[in-house]
């Protein structure tokens, strides 16, 4: 960026009764120049959060108007997205749908944690996991451990934990995957299918509770 410096002073300023022809002048100052960092944070009041192919864009998808991209693969999602959805009462609420999170992404690892600070600013967090996966308890402790790395107040924030893929999960599983996951948190657990849109009006009900608090 660059300012002006101050300007001079021309010979007209000397002009005076006794000094008709004034030759006399001051030479402007120089300016200055450097550079700014400006930053730009979204503004977003929900963000959704979890490890890569959780589900996230695909839930944002089924929420909102956003049409991020989808795939079968990590990472898919590099920018964040941002959708919004209706409360009951007609206002508009921003969702953040930031890219997926991995072990060591507060120090860098992946591309989340360029994205951890998008959600610095919001009030409640979506944390999804992905019911179908390996470990999910496991899964919910990787990104646990990176929030509480990142620091700024991120583990602190209130955070819906969520198990995505429901239609993919024998019932019995259902309950014992959310039971672990209730039991290592001690929050709360909605078992949701964001393809099939199942469990998403007690999703939204506990979003709009929380956002009132
Ligand atoms: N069966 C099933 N598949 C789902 C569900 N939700 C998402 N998926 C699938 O899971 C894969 C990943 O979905 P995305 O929405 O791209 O996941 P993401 O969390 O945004 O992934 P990244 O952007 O890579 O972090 C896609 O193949 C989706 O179709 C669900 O409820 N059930
Ligand atoms: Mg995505």
């Amino acid at each position: 960026m660059h300012l002006g410096g101050r300007g001079g002073l021309g010979n007209a300023h000397y002009l005076s009764n006794r000094n008709r022809a004034p030759e006399k002048f001051t030479e402007g100052r120089d300016g200055e120049e450097f550079f700014l960092q400006l930053e730009l944070k979204l503004l977003a009041e929900v963000g959704i959060i979890g490890l890569p192919n959780a589900g996230k864009s695909t839930l944002i998808a089924t929420l909102s108007a956003a049409r991020p991209k989808i795939a079968d693969y990590p990472f898919t999602t590099l920018v964040p997205n941002l959708g919004v959805v209706r409360r009951p009462t007609g206002d508009g609420t921003v969702f953040a749908d930031i890219p997926g999170l991995i072990a060591g992404a507060a120090q860098g690892s992946g591309l989340g944690y360029d994205f951890l600070r998008h959600i610095e600013r919001t009030k409640l967090l979506i944390h999804l996991i992905d019911g179908g996966a390996i470990d999910p308890l496991e899964d919910l402790l990787v990104v646990e451990k990176e929030l509480v790395a990142y620091g700024n107040g991120l583990a602190e924030k209130p955070r819906i934990i969520v198990i995505n893929k429901q239609e993919l999960i024998e019932p019995s599983t259902q309950k014992e995957i959310k039971n672990l996951l209730i039991c290592s948190s001690g929050k709360d657990v909605i078992i949701i299918s964001a393809a099939m849109g199942l469990g998403l009006n007690s999703l939204l009900n506990k979003v709009w509770d929380e956002l009132d608090i």
